[in-house]
């Protein structure tokens, strides 16, 4: 049968719900996020982005920009609240939702013909609802495959949709950027420049062997994918690959001590989102990103999968005292990943592990009634006075 897949991504998805909530700021360059001297552009509605605001921009350079422009900081607990609501909707549709972020995710329609004219008509439908029940806009991607489907939710931003048939994918992709791949970055985009590969249509008509012998195995993929081929099904049972937690300073810090006292505080708030969605990770990774914008990321892996603060922040602190502190510290960060689901970190009869795993419960009911910062441990609280 063939499939149909429907990805829909929200328009300037943090500024669009700020603009709905404060109606002054409609039409207004808003931007969110990088609202400190230090941060980085989250996203910038359409108004700002005409000035060549974009997300992951340091807020400096869009203020540089966009002098105009309206800063607010994010207010993640509000989106967040909305995008239950969007995937409350995505759920009256099909029951293959696999949300990708806060603002986007893949629905498979395949075989609902019965219930609607086509899977276009879903999208519609969607969008409609998206509109009529939060007053914001979507944009949508109708496609056999999720590779496909990504692609055109993005080529008729904002407020539109895009489908692309089957016959039609060779003309789409032949003169589309490489970067434009599933999985190319600058480096991948880079290897296949030297190959004289510019273009998925390029890709397309490469040799499957050379692809693979440059680029390992994903040259493989990327070749399916160049070919409009992605048999990578929507899985509803989603879960996050990894729980990660980082801080820009507002100054740098320069002491090893003051650094653990920050960590502690990042490792809190990862522990708790491990433990509040049953998740154990094995892989702890730390992120330190210099006074010079130079980032180093070191990870470890454990043996046995861990949620319990203090299990997670003694290799992340061993890896930082392994860290050559010769300039200050602008951002830490610490993820777990290496995710697997069910109950807690399991405790091989160490005492000292048990006793850990009994205050983490007691520490996040009260979290649970009170919310995320109700209650933290003394070198957290450290931490947060500084800030
Ligand atoms: P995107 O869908 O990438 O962007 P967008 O919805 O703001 O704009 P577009 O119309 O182009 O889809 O990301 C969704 C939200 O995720 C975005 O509103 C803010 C957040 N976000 C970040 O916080 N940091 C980032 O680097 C990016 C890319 C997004
Ligand atoms: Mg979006």
């Amino acid at each position: 049968m063939q499939r149909w897949i429907i990805h829909v991504d929200m328009d300037a998805f943090f500024a669009s719900v700020e603009q709905r909530d404060n109606p002054e700021l409609r039409g207004c360059p808003v931007i969110i996020g990088g609202t400190g001297m230090r941060g980085v552009v989250a996203t910038a509605s359409y108004e700002a982005r005409k000035f060549g605001v974009h997300s992951a921009m340091p807020s400096i350079e869009a203020r540089r920009r966009c002098p105009q422009g309206v800063f607010l900081p994010a207010d993640h607990k509000k989106y967040s609240r909305v995008s239950q609501k969007i995937l409350q909707i995505f759920a009256d549709f099909s029951p293959l939702v696999e949300p990708l972020s806060l603002d986007e995710a893949f629905l498979d329609v395949t075989g609902m013909e019965g219930l609607y004219a086509s899977p276009v008509e879903i999208a519609v439908k969607i969008k409609e609802r998206i509109k009529a029940e939060l007053n914001l806009t979507a944009s949508a991607g109708v496609a056999p495959n999720k590779f496909l489907a990504k692609l055109a939710s993005d080529m008729k931003k904002p407020d539109g949709i895009m489908v692309i048939r089957t016959e039609e994918i060779e003309s789409i992709l032949a003169n589309m950027p490489v970067s434009r791949l599933w999985g190319v970055g600058k480096t991948t985009a880079e290897t296949l420049g030297k190959l004289g590969l510019s273009t998925i249509g390029q890709v397309a008509k490469a040799d499957p062997a050379l692809l693979v012998k440059h680029c390992g195995q994903t040259g493989y993929l990327l070749h399916q994918l160049a070919n409009g081929q992605d048999e990578r099904p929507v899985e509803p049972e989603w879960q996050p690959k990894s729980i990660g937690k980082e801080n820009t300073f507002a100054q740098d810090i320069g002491s090893l001590e003051e650094l653990k006292t920050e960590l502690w505080a990042l490792v809190e708030k990862v522990g708790w989102r491990l433990r509040r969605q049953q998740l154990c990770g094995r892989t702890i990774t730390v992120k330190i990103r210099f006074a010079s914008f130079r980032t180093i990321t070191r990870s470890r892996t454990l043996a046995v999968a861990a949620n319990l603060d203090e299990t997670i922040y003694q290799v992340a602190q061993e890896i930082v005292s392994q860290v050559v502190l010769n300039e200050g510290v602008r951002l830490l960060g610490v993820t777990v990943s290496g995710l697997t689901t069910g109950g807690g970190q399991i405790s091989l009869f160490d005492e000292g592990e048990e006793k850990a795993a009994a205050v983490a419960k007691a520490v996040d009911k009260v979290k649970e009634r009170f919310g995320e910062n109700a209650l933290t441990r003394g070198r957290a609280m450290q931490a947060r006075q500084r800030q």
